[in-house]
């Protein structure tokens, strides 16, 4: 049996974002972003599925921090859609957009949730896609200052800020495999993009800790570990591409490393830097490696990886373990040994976990019960690794689950649910599951003993 009790005053939080779960896409003077327009581009989302909807937050923010609060969770981090802020993307300020997130982060503190806000969760405002999003760099000092309008206003309620989630999903995911908005396919934009994206965090970071001294400021990158599908010297060069691609690329550059020396060669070699990295200009690493207050990064799964004709072929390989309804493989290992390395090579002095989590489609019953057991033996396994890396030292704070309610799931649509909640989206019914009631359990003991 394993003793689950985690150090006094770990942050037990739950996470979402504005796109996902807001819907009143039209409400109060929100202008349009990058997601509205791709959701509604025919074959982008499965079924068509948008965010138009999605769980109502908007308007039953209320309801659902009460149940935020039945769950004991100490903190919850959302995101500030920046379209209901800056409605075209910088210039005049969209009030009511502000006097949500007010309201929302008052209902938050009321129930002694410490707000965790994330200032950029994919909804870049189609004006700023206009002028050529993220791989123009002005996007970066846009987003500066709408970072410093956010924590102008509500700096003084809310002390934790995440920059920008997500880099590599920013960047790679919708700029070079095409998957989420704006959709487009090409290396060389995607990697001005990620220089962008990361040089707005650190521009960011700039502008929160002038509106909001005090305020403590980091990122959230997203990993996925990198396993060699055997140990030939082929595949163990195609696993080092890949976590150079998904995790060193940003991980480096935050820490203070510069950009990966072996992946900048892979990405000339293979043609995708015709510019020479001219994207980085002189300042800009200092900018982006200033210290976090605290290190925060998502975690899902791993990745089997074997050798193609050049590194950056490289196969994925699909091992028959178990995976979750993402066709993620559960892998919780990888959690513990990424968790390790922050700690032992990049020596990060607070970490925060802020997602991890599982989609599984397990049905409401007529009693309106929702079984998911494979949520909670994700949940326990990913819990159990943070516990061990805890013992071996290192220093993580918090973990967020992603996420609190079922929502939409991006190009999945609403065909993937990740909730502790179940979202009945016909009536907007939220049903708690059972991991919900698990996690309440583990939050009120601070752990499970004999867990
Ligand atoms: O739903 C997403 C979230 O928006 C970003 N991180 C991964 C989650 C699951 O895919």
């Amino acid at each position: 049996m394993t003793n689950l009790l985690f150090p006094d005053g770990f942050i037990w939080g739950a996470a979402t974002s504005a796109y996902q779960i807001e819907g009143a896409v039209h409400a109060d003077g929100r202008g349009a972003s990058i997601w509205d327009r791709f959701s509604h581009t025919p074959g982008k989302t499965r079924d068509g599925h948008t965010g138009d909807v999605a769980c109502d937050h908007y308007y039953r923010y209320l309801e659902d921090v009460a149940l935020m609060a039945k769950l004991g969770l100490k903190a919850y981090r959302f995101s500030v859609a920046w379209p209901r802020i800056l409605p075209h993307g910088r210039g005049a300020v969209n009030q009511p957009g502000l006097d949500f997130y007010k309201r929302l982060v008052e209902a938050l503190l009321a129930h002694d949730i410490t707000p965790y806000a994330t200032l950029y969760h994919w909804d870049l405002p189609v004006a700023l896609q206009d002028a050529g999003g993220w791989p123009q760099r002005d996007t970066a000092a846009a987003f500066a200052e709408y970072a410093g309008v956010v924590a102008e206003a509500l700096g003084d309620r809310v002390r934790h800020w995440i920059t920008i989630n997500e880099p590599w999903c920013i960047s790679f995911l919708s700029h070079q495999l095409g998957e989420h908005a704006p959709g487009m396919q090409d290396w060389p934009a995607a990697l001005a993009a990620s220089h962008h994206a990361l040089l707005a965090h650190g521009m960011g970071m700039q502008a929160i800790r002038a509106a909001a001294p005090g305020a403590e400021v980091g990122i959230a990158l997203n990993f996925t570990a990198a396993v060699p599908a055997s140990n030939t010297p082929a595949d163990r060069e195609a696993a080092r591409h890949f976590d150079g691609h998904y995790n060193r690329w940003f991980l480096d550059a935050v820490a203070g490393h510069g950009y990966p020396a072996d992946i900048v060669a892979d990405y000339s070699a293979a043609g995708y830097l015709p510019d020479n990295m001219a994207f980085v200009q002189p300042g800009d690493l200092a900018l982006i490696a200033a210290p976090n207050d605290f290190f925060a990064f998502n975690y899902y799964t791993r990745e089997v990886v074997a050798a193609g004709s050049q590194p950056w072929n490289y196969q994925v390989v699909r091992p028959t373990t178990p995976r979750t309804e993402m066709g993620w493989e559960i892998y919780p290992e990888g959690l513990y040994k990424i968790l390790l390395r922050l700690h032992s090579h990049y020596a990060m002095p607070r970490i925060i976990i802020s997602e991890n989590g599982a989609s599984y489609l397990d049905p409401l019953s007529a009693d309106g019960h929702v079984h998911d057991h494979g949520r909670i033996a994700y949940m326990r396994q990913h819990l159990v690794a943070c516990h061990r890396a805890i013992s071996a030292g290192v220093p993580l704070t918090g973990f967020f689950y992603w996420s609190l309610l079922d929502n939409f799931e991006w190009a999945f649509g609403y065909h993937q649910r990740f909730g502790l909640i179940h979202v009945d989206y016909a009536t907007q019914q939220r049903y708690p599951k059972d991991s919900f009631l698990w996690y309440r359990e583990l939050i009120a003991g601070n752990g499970l003993a004999g867990g």
